[in-house]
């Protein structure tokens, strides 16, 4: 009983917590594919017990796939996530291949899961800044509307790979004993230059647009409108790299439509929300930690403030594991999503 899965972009970082997070949360599964590149095929990883061997993933590894994962890449999506529609799978896709295509739904379930009901093979898994945002912001927009959206993120290396993970512990114990280092991947594997990651923080998260945005402030923006049908709403974001292993943080300043909120009723409305765990008691020093958010499922919100000057504005600090909330986890609720609404039979 259950479902023929594949996950492409089994060994990679997002790849481990959908495995994870698919046995943890007990998705019905009849069988279960792992595919990678050609470089990772034939690696062992255990599911539920049993060790599976990671395949190469090619147009014909989707036969009688019915719901396919895919985190191995852009590019990668762009050739097989056709392919396995094809082959007649639903593809829930974590890169930003389809995420801004027309037709393709973009899915956080507590914002927009209805959405999903228009798809047609491809569903988009926003990027993780956006996710975690988007769904701490839901209820608030719901009850009082929103106009405006100013976020700083405070970004975890995690969002840039394993090997992000691996250069920011060596650059960190290299400069510890005072060695020589040589940045070779932050903030952007493809780009010209490379930073020092370890005991810095860099306002560059993938590669600069004509615009002076980058793709990672660019994705927030578009995304978020996309996600809350709402080309309207105003939205800035600068994105910041830092020494963090996992737990993306983000500074978020809003502007209501409504009279009539204040931090009290933020907190209750975001206290009622779906996936969110309000961590926001300042005299006793309650706020999140990105710390505290790795292998969390939910959402924290603190440091709820009415702005000084605009009475419809407020500043929140909200945090959440990049590679569950962020990833691995709303693809997989996506899943669940696509069970409920009897979209995957
Ligand atoms: C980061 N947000 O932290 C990126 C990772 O579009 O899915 C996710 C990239 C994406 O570097």
């Amino acid at each position: 009983q259950g479902f023929h899965v594949a996950i492409v972009g089994a060994t990679g970082a997002v790849g481990e917590q959908m495995l994870d997070t698919l046995e943890r949360m007990e998705f019905p599964i009849a069988s279960l594919k792992l595919l990678s590149s050609k470089r990772s095929a034939g690696k062992k990883i255990t599911f539920k017990g049993d060790e599976l061997t990671v395949q190469e993933a090619t147009p014909d590894s989707f036969e009688g796939i019915q719901l396919a994962l895919f985190s191995a890449g852009g590019s990668v999506s762009k050739a097989l996530a056709p392919e396995a529609v094809k082959r007649g799978a639903i593809v829930v896709d974590n890169t930003s291949a389809f995420r801004m295509t027309e037709g393709v739904p973009l899915i956080v379930p507590e914002v927009n899961e209805k959405d999903l009901e228009k798809h047609q093979g491809i569903i988009s898994n926003p990027n993780c800044s956006t996710i975690q945002m988007v769904a701490a912001l839901e209820p608030i927009r719901k009850a009082y509307g929103l106009k405006r959206i100013v976020v700083s993120t405070y970004q975890a290396v995690s969002g840039a790979g394993v090997n992000a993970i691996d250069e920011m512990y060596d650059q960190s114990r290299q400069i510890l004993d005072g060695e020589e280092i040589e940045p070779k991947i932050l903030p952007v594997s493809g780009d010209k230059k490379h930073y020092q990651i370890a005991f810095n923080a860099v306002p560059q998260i993938d590669v600069f647009q004509e615009n002076g945005y980058t793709f990672e402030e660019m994705k927030m923006i578009n995304e978020t409108k996309k996600i809350m049908s709402d080309d309207s709403l105003q939205v800035a974001a600068t994105c910041v790299r830092l020494p963090v292993e996992t737990g993306h943080s983000e500074s978020v300043y809003i502007e209501v439509e409504k009279d009539g909120l204040d931090v009290t009723g933020v907190r209750q409305l975001l206290n009622d929300a779906p996936g969110v765990t309000l961590q926001d008691d300042p005299a006793n020093q309650v706020y999140p930690l990105a710390s505290e958010s790795k292998g969390k499922d939910d959402i924290f919100v603190g440091r709820i403030r009415q702005d000084l000057d605009q009475e419809k504005g407020f500043h929140m600090w909200v945090v959440a594991d990049n590679l569950l909330k962020g990833a691995a986890l709303n693809s997989v609720q996506i899943g669940f999503s696509l069970i409920k609404l009897g979209l995957l039979k």
